[in-house]
This record gives C-alpha cells, sequence and structure tokens, in this order.
C-alpha cells in the first residue's frame, strides 16, 4: 500500500470508527450516499490554529487566600483607570441588600466547590462555544500558564493580579474575565447581600469609569470582568452563563430572554448563548450564524413578541456571529469558517458553486421539516449567505434533529458537530472531502 492509499484507508476506518461510536453509543441515525469518500490529500489536522488575538480568561478562585478573595464594591467596578479611554478595565457594579453602593463596602468573592471533571466538562462547553472566534478560553488556576502572546497568568490572588492578567500580552488585546463564585456585599454587615448561590450573572453597567459598557457600544472596546453566581458543581446555567456574560462584555446583547408564546420562536433561540432560551436548557449552545430575535423588553414576560424583525444582532449584521467575527477587537477564527443551524430541527445545505460554496439554513419545528420557521428580519423560510473554499469548514448544528447535506465536491476538510438530536449526514458529491461527524459527548448530566 502506497503512503496516500495507507493515509486515505487510516483516514476512513477513523470515520468508520467514529460512525459505528455514533450508532452504538447514542443510537443516531447517520445516512450516507453510497458516493462518500474520503479525500486523499489530508495531510494535518484541523487545529493548526494561529495565535488568537484575545482570551476569556475563567477565574475559579483557585488562589484566593482560604478561599475568599476580600476587596471592595468600588475596587471590583472601578477595576483600573486610564487617561487613555481603551485603557480602562470595567468592572461589575454588585449592590448591597439595600441596593446602594459605596466605594469602601466590603465584597467577598467566595470560591466554591467543582471537581476537576466537573471544570472540564464546563470549560468544554465554554470552548466550544467560542471555538468559531478568535479568542481562546483559559481556565486559570494555581499553576501560571504562559500564553501564546507571552503573558503569564494564574488564578487572582488580589484584583491587582487581575489587572495584570488583563493588560498583559499585547495592549491591543481586550480580554474578558470571569469569576465564577458566591458574592457577598457588606459581610456581617447591616446590609449584607449574598449574589449566589442561585444561577446568574451580571456585567458592567454603563457608564463605569466615565465610558460606556462594551454592552452598550455593541463593540468590544475594552478588557472587562464579569460575574458568574455558583455554590459550585457542574451546572448548564453555571457554563452558559460563563459564555454568555462574557458575550456582553464583547459587545453582545440579548436574544429572547423571556420565553415567548411561539414554541418554535423558543426552540430555534436555544442554541443562542445570549438567549434566555439557552442557559439552563442545554449543552448545545454557540454564538448563532442565523438571524436571532431580540430579547428584553422585545421579549416581555406576556409572552407576546413586540417585533419578529428586531435583530439581536447590531452593528448592521445580521447574526450575532457576523457581529463578533467583524468587530476588530474580536474577529472570527482563522483557521476555517464557520456554518451554525438553530436549536431547532434544521436543514443545512452546502453546495459548491464555482469558487465558493452557497450555504443555505432552513429552520423546523418538527423533525419531519414541514413546519417551516420564517427567518426572523426577512419574511421567507430560507437563511443563505456564501463562504469561501480556502479553509476547512465547521458546522454546529444545534440541538434537535438536523440534516446537513454537502452537495459537490467542496474540496476543503468539513467537521459537523451535529449537537444534540438525532441527526443525519448527506454526501451528495464526486470525490468529496473529508468529514468528520461529531456526536454530543455522551453525559447524562448534559441534555
Ligand atoms: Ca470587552
Ligand atoms: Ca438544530
Ligand atoms: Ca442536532
Ligand atoms: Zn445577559
Amino acid at each position: 500500500m502506497n503512503e496516500i492509499a495507507k493515509r486515505a484507508s487510516g483516514l476512513a476506518g477513523g470515520l468508520r470508527q467514529r460512525l459505528q461510536a455514533l450508532r452504538g453509543k447514542r443510537q443516531k441515525q447517520l445516512q450516507r450516499s453510497a458516493r462518500l469518500r474520503v479525500r486523499t490529500t489530508l495531510v494535518e489536522g484541523l487545529e493548526q490554529r494561529l495565535p488568537l488575538t484575545a482570551y476569556l480568561f475563567v477565574d475559579y478562585g483557585d488562589n484566593f487566600p482560604a478561599g475568599v478573595l476580600s476587596t471592595t464594591q468600588g475596587a471590583f467596578r472601578d477595576v483600573a483607570d486610564s487617561p487613555n479611554p481603551g485603557d480602562k478595565i470595567l468592572g461589575t457594579q454588585l449592590l448591597d441588600a439595600s441596593d446602594n453602593f459605596n466605594a469602601g463596602t466590603q465584597l467577598d468573592i467566595v470560591a466554591q466547590s467543582f471537581t476537576a471533571q466537573e471544570r472540564a466538562d464546563m470549560l468544554e462547553i465554554v470552548s466550544r462555544a467560542f471555538r468559531p472566534i478568535d479568542m481562546e478560553v483559559v481556565e486559570l488556576t494555581s499553576s501560571p500558564l504562559t500564553l501564546a502572546d507571552g503573558r503569564t497568568v494564574a488564578a487572582a490572588t488580589t484584583m491587582n493580579d487581575v489587572i495584570n492578567t488583563l493588560r498583559g500580552g499585547s495592549a491591543s488585546a481586550k480580554d474578558a474575565y470571569v469569576f465564577v463564585a458566591t458574592f457577598i456585599v457588606d459581610p456581617g454587615g447591616a446590609d449584607e447581600k449574598t449574589y449566589g448561590p442561585g444561577g446568574g450573572g451580571l456585567s458592567p453597567d454603563s457608564p463605569t469609569l466615565g465610558v460606556n459598557s462594551d454592552l452598550v457600544d455593541a463593540a468590544n472596546n475594552h478588557d472587562d470582568v464579569a460575574v458568574v453566581y455558583s455554590d459550585g458543581g457542574f451546572s448548564l446555567n453555571t457554563a452558559n452563563n460563563i459564555a454568555h456574560e462574557a458575550g456582553h462584555l464583547l459587545g453582545l446583547q440579548h436574544s429572547i430572554t423571556d420565553a415567548t408564546n411561539q414554541a418554535n420562536v423558543n426552540l430555534f433561540h436555544q442554541l443562542e448563548i445570549m438567549s434566555y432560551q439557552n442557559t439552563n436548557d442545554t449543552s448545545s449552545s454557540a454564538f448563532t450564524r442565523f438571524p436571532m430575535i431580540r430579547g428584553d423588553d422585545n421579549s416581555p414576560s406576556s409572552g407576546n413578541l413586540v417585533d419578529y424583525n428586531d435583530l439581536a444582532a447590531r452593528n448592521g449584521q445580521t447574526t450575532i456571529y457576523d457581529q463578533l467575527a467583524a468587530d476588530p477587537n474580536v474577529g472570527p477564527n482563522p483557521n476555517f469558517t464557520f456554518i451554525t443551524g438553530t436549536g431547532a430541527h434544521d436543514i443545512i445545505t452546502i453546495s459548491r458553486n464555482g469558487a465558493v460554496a452557497d450555504v443555505t439554513i432552513e429552520a423546523f419545528g418538527d423533525a419531519a421539516y414541514t413546519s417551516a420557521i420564517t427567518v426572523p428580519g426577512e419574511g421567507d423560510n430560507v437563511y443563505s449567505y456564501s463562504i469561501p473554499l480556502t479553509r476547512p469548514i465547521l458546522v454546529y448544528a444545534g440541538g434537535s434533529d438536523d440534516r446537513v447535506v454537502i452537495k459537490g465536491d467542496l474540496g476543503v476538510d468539513v467537521e459537523i458537530d451535529g449537537m444534540l438530536g438525532t441527526d443525519s449526514l448527506v454526501v451528495d458529491a464526486q470525490g468529496a472531502a473529508n468529514v468528520q461527524h461529531r456526536p454530543n459527548p455522551d453525559r447524562s448530566h448534559w441534555s
């Protein structure tokens, strides 16, 4: 067997193994046309990543003295000032039980307990959500870690450590820092208030340090610090809120918050990190590349959507993913082109069209693909765009039962993460690209 044939054989074997694992462990159905072939020119893995531009730091308090970082309301909100607006570090305003803010009032950040596996599971969900973005997720621990941009980081002992971590590396990198803990304002005092142990999180108010928050400006202009409340242990709420609060730090606003009285609408928002329809419900989380409806006062508790066509994405972008990708201080992961479905049942079609590929996403309320979902902002049922065929393609199909259809020899690798549901893959091509299909990890506490 020559080298190319051996490699092709190995790839085909790997694909078979993955497919068998898929069938055996998850009882997924996977359909392939008889013409699926493994491309013989694959020479390296998909993760030859270029250095990424910014970081999301996640700090569970591993270096807190005796498990508590004791600071003040003021030091935690106004983390670091600077005459240069771009160098200010915005923190989060946590109020006391009387809803008061006094800069000198004590604020204790109390570390909670997690097993290594629980932390790894949550990091996997967050890292998956961030993989399409030009940012790397770093869990801070007591062991110092030197990053690709040269800065050495570890879990914080003091707020000064937070500043040094955020200001390390390239000054232009606008990083996000999220504490996962319980937060006690005025501990032992008359106005003691504990944030947590129930789920939730907060990001900087606006203005802070005299400038707009990135959430208000729809742009990642600053390093900032957000909080996620937790009483320890794995929860979807904690994992998704780490990514959600970080999304605010990058300039994203809410998609659907309160549930609407349209089941299909709630369903297709489940993939979107910036929607509360995602937070407690699923590990299939992403910044979606499909139009999402704005939340907050657009999705009131009555369940009656105010405007179906009011999009969550801003800056002239149609999708939340595209808003991040277009932000000069975030950007897309340069190593591949990213496609998502939604939380609903999607048919995702990727068709070669000359030098590019045309992508269509059709979302449905049912697994039989009969109840079509109208694309917000468009009025029809097909969301489409074209992509270059110069990089590998990464597809996140999202929750529910999705069908991914690949037409024509795309000539690039395609990695499909079907996420939850019973997903199918149809390849209709002569000399198809190498296709990896990865089901959701089988963990009973993921849903
Ligand atoms: Ca920011
Ligand atoms: Ca889906
Ligand atoms: Ca799926
Ligand atoms: Zn939020």
